[in-house]
């Protein structure tokens, strides 16, 4: 499936497809809350707003980021952590709004976790042009929680790998409403994204947005 042919559709594909062991995609499923889960993102960045942070090694990341919920993930010159304070103001991340609690509420028990409470979500905002390297999600304390991983605007290609950086990776269209849910045995696989092409969405404009859920603590 290339993105394209759906770029400037209402309708996506709904259904479920398992990537891997424990990694499914959950095709269209935020669909139906797309306009309530964009209100709240901009309850969020109204008091937290979207920041290139600084990678370890002092590089201006390409996607801009915030957060909300309990915890939030940042990067810095020191090193990548979770911390339940905004950096940039000292107050704590904004909460969760309803509508993202009850999206993955209902998206990981179709998944088969009932009862996930995550305590973190990391809001990404990429622009045409930006795409996120390979990378693992490891500072979690959990790693037996699965992520729930929200698409919404312009569409992207998600590269799915390994347990090893060098492994081969899949590449997965993610579109507007798909939600990723993903745990088990590939919680710590290597994924990332492909530079987001240009175009324009009809909810977002020229802009996709990732909310990755985690239980952080
Ligand atoms: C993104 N997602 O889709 C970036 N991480 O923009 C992630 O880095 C990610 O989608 C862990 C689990 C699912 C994800
Ligand atoms: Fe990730």
């Amino acid at each position: 499936m290339t993105p394209d042919l759906f770029e400037h559709c209402d309708e996506g594909s709904t259904g479920r497809e398992e990537l891997a062991p424990g990694a499914l995609v959950l095709r269209g499923f935020a669909r139906p809350h797309a306009e309530r889960l964009v209100a709240g993102i901009a309850d969020v960045t109204a008091r937290a707003p979207f920041r290139h942070m600084l990678t370890p090694g002092g590089q201006r990341m390409s996607a801009a980021m915030t957060n909300c919920g309990p915890l939030g993930w940042i990067s810095d010159r020191r090193g990548y952590r979770y911390e339940p304070c905004d950096p940039l103001d000292g107050k704590p991340w904004p909460p969760m709004p309803a509508s993202f609690l009850d999206l993955v509420a209902a998206a990981a028990a179709a998944a088969g976790f009932p009862g996930l409470v995550p305590d973190a979500c990391l809001i990404n905002r990429y622009e045409p042009g930006t795409r996120m390297s390979l990378h693992q999600d490891r500072d979690e304390r959990d790693l037996t929680a699965p992520i729930v991983s929200v698409s919404l605007g312009l569409p992207a290609i998600f590269l799915f790998g390994g347990l090893s950086r060098s492994d081969h990776s899949d590449r997965i269209a993610l579109m507007h409403g798909d939600v990723v849910v993903w745990g088990g045995p590939s919680r710590l696989r290597f994924h990332g994204i492909l530079p987001v092409k240009e175009g324009t969405h009809p909810l977002l404009g020229r802009q996709r947005i990732n909310l990755t859920f985690r239980k952080a603590a």
